[in-house]
């Protein structure tokens, strides 16, 4: 597994033993198993997925070194086949050359197993001579085995350095940064944050995170392309320095994920800079009947559907190159990614973009559609307390109930509160952002001491009231109010 993940990151880092079959895992893996892992893992479900396959080895790594005393040839063969599966799993996703890392720790494993049986023979045929060249034998099997780990481990240590140069080398190419845009962001009116709630502007590195990649793409931004195509009058493909020479545009949007649940933390605000697609609409020359843009990712078979009609309304969508004022980091999407205001994350916000084909939603189905998910799920109206957090004690001088509310695209028109399940109180808003961005709020609470619970929903400006009817998040968003217990003193 060492030799494989150092082949690998010679070749192709996601092609590594371990991680081709973790990522073939997830994209086999039926839709309750994924959602029982992001439920009760959340982030760490990759760190638990690869340590659980690197468990599973270790046991079959014994169970084989069991039967190779006795069936030699048997243990190889099992050996083999793990580096076929590798090699297998690889495949499925890129070229053939994502076979090499694992064909090669297929062969060096069988290798080291040869190795070590040879020493244990001499050990057998010595032992039965005298004790102490017995002796001496086992000490030469230990040391094969010593060996074999130690360039395991070298191996493997060196697959990680080589990784971290090639960060190196985007590291360099990121720090030149981005040009002006052509049209910055408006200021944000005083006002919009209200204390103790959620930061406005989340920081990039507190912005939420989700998508199916078990490795995080470090992409060459030197290399890469990005190709529009499909049915269009002039398909185009820009380099990222094609896409930074283009008009660039900064806003603020919210984005949201439809695997929040409710009071959950899958939703971040952030000032985006990125080309407009109304832009590459223009210069591509889309044909009539298109009503599906489908775009492809460049580290995973993961594809995405966007209704065409949200690109070319007029809204802020964009091919995003930037948040709060630098180049994307690598798990944001690096170097460049879709956004479009006012629909979940996983019908508009691929990262890795590589490609994006004009179509119709008869013509492709999205990764997340086939495996049952809503096709183009409207984005909820949706609200979350964030003071006092559940359980805990409201201080007498600042008995404040406080928070966030969300529909994008469509705004908040109102937030209400309800204690105890009493009557629902206006909650007081904060100042507007505009209609693509959350909007915070606030309530004195003014009741008796003692344990209370607190209700909250919110209204848009379409006039939709939040439901109180709790839905999951599959197939298209969690429904209901968000609800705390606090100690008023
Ligand atoms: N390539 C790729 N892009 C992706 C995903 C993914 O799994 N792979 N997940 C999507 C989903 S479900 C969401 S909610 C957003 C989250 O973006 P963020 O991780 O930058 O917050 O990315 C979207 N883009
Ligand atoms: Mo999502």
């Amino acid at each position: 597994m060492g030799v494989g993940h150092l082949v690998a990151s010679l070749v192709n880092p996601v092609a590594s033993p371990l991680l081709a079959v973790g990522s073939a895992l997830i994209d086999a893996a039926p839709t309750p198993a994924k959602e029982f892992a992001v439920r009760t893992f959340g982030t760490n479900d990759k760190p638990i997925l690869v340590s659980s396959i690197g468990v599973v080895l270790v046991v079959f790594g014994a169970v084989v070194g069991l039967i190779a005393w006795r069936r030699p040839r048997i243990a190889s063969v099992a050996i083999g086949l793990l580096g076929v599966a590798g090699a297998g799993a690889a495949v499925t996703r890129g070229p053939w050359t994502n076979a090499i890392p694992s064909v090669a720790a297929g062969v060096v494993g069988v290798a080291a197993l040869h190795l070590m049986l040879t020493r244990r023979v001499a050990d057998a045929t010595a032992g039965s001579a005298l004790d102490a060249a017995k002796g001496r034998s086992r000490r030469g099997f230990l040391a094969a085995l010593g060996g074999t780990a130690a360039v395991a481990a070298v191996a493997a240590a060196g697959g990680v350095v080589v990784g971290r140069a090639r960060d190196a080398a985007s590291a360099a190419r990121r720090a030149l940064g981005l040009p002006a845009p052509a049209s910055a962001a408006k200021a944000l009116p005083e006002g919009v944050q209200v204390p103790g709630v959620s930061t406005f502007t989340t920081p990039a590195a507190d912005f939420y995170r989700v998508d199916i990649s078990l490795v995080t793409p470090h992409i060459d931004a030197s290399t890469w392309t990005l190709t529009l195509d499909g049915l269009v009058d002039r398909p185009l493909t820009l380099t990222y320095d094609d896409l930074l020479a283009m008009p660039l545009v900064e806003r603020d949007i919210t984005l949201t994920c439809v695997s929040n649940e409710v009071g959950g933390p899958y939703v971040s605000t952030g000032r985006w800079s990125g080309v407009p697609f109304r832009d590459l609409i223009a210069r591509v020359g889309v044909h009539p009947g298109v009503d599906q843009v489908y775009s492809y990712s460049l580290d995973s078979n993961y594809t995405c559907s966007t209704p065409f009609q949200a690109l070319n309304d007029g809204r802020d969508a964009m091919v995003v190159v930037g948040l709060n004022g630098e180049p994307l980091a690598d798990e944001r999407g690096y170097p460049a990614r879709m956004l479009v205001p006012g629909l979940f994350g996983f019908v508009s916000a691929t990262k890795w973009l590589q490609r994006i084909e004009f179509t119709t939603y008869a013509a492709r189905t999205a990764y997340w559609t086939t495996r049952g998910w809503a096709t183009d799920a409207p984005i909820l109206t949706q609200s979350r307390i964030d003071v006092p957090r559940s359980l805990t004690t409201l201080p007498k001088d600042k008995p404040v109930i406080a928070g966030v509310a969300w529909a994008q695209h469509r705004g908040i028109a109102k937030v209400e509160i309800r204690i105890d399940e009493g009557d629902w109180k206006e909650a007081k808003l904060a100042a507007d952002g505009g209609i693509d961005l959350w909007r915070q709020w606030s309530y004195v609470y003014d009741g008796p001491a003692g344990l209370h619970s607190a209700q909250v929903r919110a209204t848009d400006l379409d006039g939709h009231t939040q439901p109180e009817q709790r839905t999951k998040v599959f197939p298209s968003g969690a429904r209901g109010w968000h609800q705390i217990q606090f100690t008023s003193e």
